[in-house]
């Protein structure tokens, strides 16, 4: 009867020897050989847990399926400045700019005022060495034709000048000799009666009547002329004589 414990022991430990794992077996060798020499006995309550192994490696990726792709992460914080780049290739020259294409402009527009000046300057001393004109010296133009007195106005104000006015004996004489005929001076009594006066402003300073002129013939005498002679008679503003303009010195 005794022999039945220890054998049923011995079997248990023949088939625990029969384990592949080699250090576990030996172990179990090693137990049975105290239970198989002692005292038979009834076993024991199994022992605690061992403590927990070492890790173990990382095992494979699995085999199920992968999960869909989450939505983007936030925006990271910029980055640190880079270093400058490579200076790049030269550009195409640019265009002229507006200052300098007016200052341009402005510089061609004063030479040819400078010309224009020039070219006038030129044309005046022709102008005046064709008339006879001398430095300082009023002068007087004619271009022979008769009108009233009103046209000999508006002729001389169109050309910038005023109707011929002798100021003293010299300019009588010039305008005698421009004229060679009857023609109109700047000088009426069209304000008042007998009191002549400048057409430009002021009482007559000078005169050169012809001996019992003015006479106001006919109550309709208001405007002068210079006779070829060179003396003066009150005549009608409205008969028509020489005009003759005069430019001032
Ligand atoms: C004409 C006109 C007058 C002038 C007399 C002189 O009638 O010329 O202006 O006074 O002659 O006799
Ligand atoms: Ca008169
Ligand atoms: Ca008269």
């Amino acid at each position: 009867m005794l022999l039945f414990p220890s054998f049923s022991v011995l079997l248990l430990c023949v088939a625990r020897a029969s384990c592949s794992e080699t250090k576990a077996c030996e172990e179990n060798q090693k137990a049975c050989s105290v239970i198989t020499c002692g005292i038979p006995v009834t076993n024991g309550t199994p022992g605690r847990d061992g403590r927990d192994g070492p890790k173990g490696e990382k095992g494979d990726p699995g085999q199920g399926l992968r999960g869909l792709q989450g939505p983007p992460g936030k925006l990271g914080p910029p980055g640190k400045t880079g270093n400058p780049g490579p200076t790049g290739f030269k550009g195409q020259k640019g265009e002229r700019g507006d200052s300098f294409v007016a200052e341009s402009k402005l510089a061609n527009l004063e030479g040819e005022i400078r010309n224009l000046r020039s070219e006038l300057d030129h044309i005046k001393k022709l102008q005046d060495f064709s008339l006879g004109k001398k430095s300082g010296k009023k002068f007087y133009v004619t271009n022979g034709e008769k009108m009233t007195f009103a046209k000999v106005k508006d002729l001389c104000t169109e050309l910038r000048a005023t109707v011929a006015t002798p100021r003293n004996a010299e300019e009588n004489k010039a305008i005698q000799e421009v004229a060679n005929d009857n023609v109109f001076l700047g000088i009426t009594d069209e304000a008042t009666e007998g009191q002549f006066m400048y057409v430009t402003g002021g009482r007559l300073a000078y005169s050169n009547w012809k001996t019992n002129e003015p006479n106001d013939y006919g109550k309709g005498e208001d405007c002068v002329l210079m006779l070829t002679d060179g003396v003066w008679n009150d005549v009608s503003c409205t008969a028509a004589f020489l005009a003759v303009c005069e430019f001032s010195a």
